[in-house]
């Protein structure tokens, strides 16, 4: 198998840490999105979206990174993707929640149009407009999550055991510590968070991305 990748893409560390907690044999090509590599005709003719991760398995191909962590798990029949019918629905209904719900108003509304020049709004107004609406709506999504998902002491999302919706949604969380978040009002989402940055290879799949928060540290940044 080959993963077309990228170390600090939000949608392809989740599936890195996944194969590599589960020394599943991959490939990984980087494709560099910071310098349009994904738009060039060599990957954009076998991806169309020109977005990683793309997983190929023999002349296999599948975008999206849930429906590769669903493709992955299934494949090595790991107990991250409950074969039981409602743990199952439990898992999915965890990570369109994520991919939906909250990277809308967190990732899109919040933490990107600040970061990445090519997310800002065409003037001050409509700019401060939408971050103040990902604050507000990423707030609301936060304390559902602790309340909610994570309320009851749990250590995962859906139970005690890691699922790969876990992957997914810590990965979409941690852009938060692009612009230096404070989570500390969340104390179930910590923990969930310290329970997911515990697995074998989280350090080493986060370096790049640790290294670019660092990097982002003592700027102004709106934040929850
Ligand atoms: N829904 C897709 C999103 C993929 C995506 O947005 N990938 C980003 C990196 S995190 C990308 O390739 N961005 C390049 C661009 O926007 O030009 C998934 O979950 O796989």
């Amino acid at each position: 198998m080959k993963l077309y990748t990228h170390p600090v893409s939000t949608a392809c560390r989740p599936v890195m840490q996944f194969l590599a907690d589960n020394n599943v044999a991959c490939e990984m090509e980087v494709v560099d999105i910071l310098k349009g590599q994904h738009y060039e005709p060599a990957y954009s003719a076998k991806n169309p979206n020109r977005l990683v991760p793309m997983l190929e398995d023999g002349d296999f191909r599948l975008t999206e990174s849930a429906a590769i962590l669903r493709y992955l798990a299934e494949k090595i029949g790991s107990p991250a993707y409950p074969k039981d019918l409602k743990q199952r629905a439990k898992v999915n209904e965890a990570m369109d929640w994520f991919n939906s719900n909250f990277y809308k108003d967190w990732g899109y509304g919040l933490v990107y149009p600040q970061l990445f020049p090519h997310h800002k709004r065409p003037d001050d107004k409509a700019h401060s407009g939408t971050i103040a609406w990902g604050q507000d709506k990423s707030k609301v999504w936060l304390q559902v999550l602790n309340d909610h998902w994570l309320g009851g002491g749990k250590q995962y999302l859906v139970g005690n055991e890691i699922t790969i919706a876990d992957y997914l949604g810590s990965a979409i969380m941690s852009i938060g510590e692009l612009i230096h978040c404070d989570l500390s009002k969340y104390p179930n989402v910590q923990r969930w968070i310290g329970n997911v940055k515990k697995q074998p290879n989280y350090e080493k799949v986060n370096e790049v991305f640790n290294g670019f928060a660092a990097s982002t540290k003592g700027k102004a940044w709106q934040t929850v």
